[in-house]
């Protein structure tokens, strides 16, 4: 009696429970990826902020399901990225649901439906995919835009390039560099309404639903909270007020803004908060890994000076392992490489902070070549005065700090202050890992308003003013150490 009773509520919780579809958070708060210029779905308005149909939807849903989230973003590519190597919970970046990604996404209910889309400047005269033949198109990296192009490709023949974000992509068609771009349909008419010197020649292709996506098998609970609160905010007409916000009206949502920015002081005027604060994470970028660097430079430096081989080629191996390595790798290794392969053997996520990465990037890669200048500048002062200090009865370790360092100090330190130059114009490196330094800052500023010749010049004297000031700094430490 007892199981038959037990079996029955077993049946009926499930029914009951239908009615009130609440999945509960697990996670104080979800870290969220997406574009960094995808509009109208993610983009930058004028001030700054980002906005489109994928930010208003998800703080909505996140509002109303009463979950905390916090948003990134680094581009398309990257935040796929970033949800495999469990950086980020969940990606909505106009995401397209494939068959392909099925087997690495959950996704969950569709918001929007697209198609993939050829889009070419006013002026061309490309007006079927047979045009295409020995010319270039562009694409991001990671799009089922680029799927769709890398499938058709034998057919038209024609050459793909890859961009790691829209502003690139765009900016190479404006100016030539690439023929045509593959993107989805609503980005392609959203700029164009927005006056981009644009057209689509040949109808779009469709692409599939467009959805929220977590890794597979992971966050459960943030994809029955996105479609519960989907269906809620379709229910009372949020998502319709959402999707006119930016669809409906051909009013562009930039107006508001006041600034012109086609002048280099309205550019400056507009962004200067932000390109300051790219500036900041830029320095803090240089001088931190600089000041790491030294101490491991000159620790493998001495070891490779020591009189004990072990020491002399642990030294080696470091210099040739991390030299042989490019900085962009490196950086992509130690933010996307490493987590992923924790993962894969405990089950763990265990993301790393995209600063930290960085840091740790620059800092290796600054070391290997301190670590010369040390061996160089030791071995640049004459051997005899080691030998002639050890026949004395002096120390190697006395001998190294009274007699050779010094010396060799002052021939290392114009190597040093050329090494922190390096270091400081290395970080727009590291930005690959979706970093926002003054570089990438700049990029994104340049998504927004396509002024690419004037953005970059200015961020050109930034990184000029900067490193000739600080060079001067150096220069007169340097005379005084001397
Ligand atoms: N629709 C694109 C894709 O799913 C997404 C994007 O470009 N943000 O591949």
């Amino acid at each position: 009696m007892k199981k038959k009773i037990l079996a029955f509520l077993l049946i009926l919780f499930p029914i009951f429970s239908l009615g009130v579809v609440k999945a509960d958070t697990v996670k104080s708060k979800y870290v969220i990826a997406s574009d960094s210029s995808f509009a109208p779905f993610v983009f930058q308005d004028s001030s700054n902020e980002y906005t489109g149909i994928d930010m208003d939807l998800i703080k909505a849903i996140a509002k109303d399901q009463g979950f905390e989230i916090e948003i990134t973003n680094p581009g398309f590519d990257a935040a796929i990225s970033a949800v495999q190597a469990g950086q980020a919970d969940g990606i909505i970046a106009g995401m397209s649901v494939t068959d392909a990604r099925k087997a690495t996404f959950d996704f969950s209910d569709s918001y929007y439906t697209a198609n993939t889309i050829l889009g070419v400047k006013e002026s061309s005269t490309i007006a079927s995919y047979e045009d295409l033949k020995d010319k270039t198109v562009g694409v991001k990296n990671g799009t089922a835009s680029q799927t769709f192009l890398t499938e058709n490709q034998s057919k038209y023949g024609y050459k793909i390039k890859t961009f790691a974000d829209g502003a690139s992509m765009y900016d190479s068609l404006n100016t030539g560099a690439i023929d045509a771009v593959m993107d989805d349909e609503p980005v392609l008419k959203y700029s164009i309404s927005q006056g981009q010197k644009l057209k689509t020649p040949i109808a779009g292709t469709p692409i599939g639903e467009t959805a929220f996506a977590v890794k597979k098998g992971t966050n459960p609970e943030l994809i029955q909270m996105f479609n519960n609160g989907l269906a809620n905010l379709k229910a009372n007409g949020e998502f319709q007020k959402i999707l006119d916000k930016y669809l409906a009206s051909e009013t562009s949502t930039d107006s508001t803004s006041t600034v012109d920015e086609t002048t280099i002081w309205g550019l400056l005027q507009n962004n200067y908060k932000q390109l300051l604060s790219g500036l900041g994470i830029t320095l803090a970028l240089a001088l931190i890994s600089f000041a790491i660097a030294i101490v491991i430079g000159i620790i493998f430096g001495m070891f490779s000076v020591s009189p004990y081989k072990s020491l002399r080629l642990i030294s080696e191996i470091f210099v040739d392992v991390i030299r042989g390595i490019p900085l962009m790798i490196l950086a992509a290794f130690i933010f996307w490489g490493i987590p992923n392969f924790i993962e894969s053997i405990t089950g763990q996520q265990s993301p790393i902070n995209d600063f930290v990465a960085g840091t740790i990037a620059l800092s290796l890669n600054a070391a290997a070549y301190i670590a010369e200048i040390v061996r160089g500048g030791i071995q640049a002062v004459p051997v005899g005065q080691m030998e002639a200090s050890r026949s004395l009865g002096i120390s190697y370790g006395k001998t190294m700090r009274k007699i050779i360092l010094p010396q060799a100090t002052k021939l290392m330190l114009p190597n040093f202050v050329n090494q922190f130059v390096i270091a400081l114009k290395d970080t727009t490196i590291v930005s690959a890992i979706g970093l926002v330094e003054l570089f990438q800052t700049g990029k994104i500023i340049i998504a927004r308003n396509y002024q690419s010749f004037k953005m970059y010049a200015i961020l050109a004297i930034f990184y000029l003013v900067i490193i000739t000031l600080l060079t001067r700094l150096a220069k007169r430490l340097e005379k005084r150490i001397r």
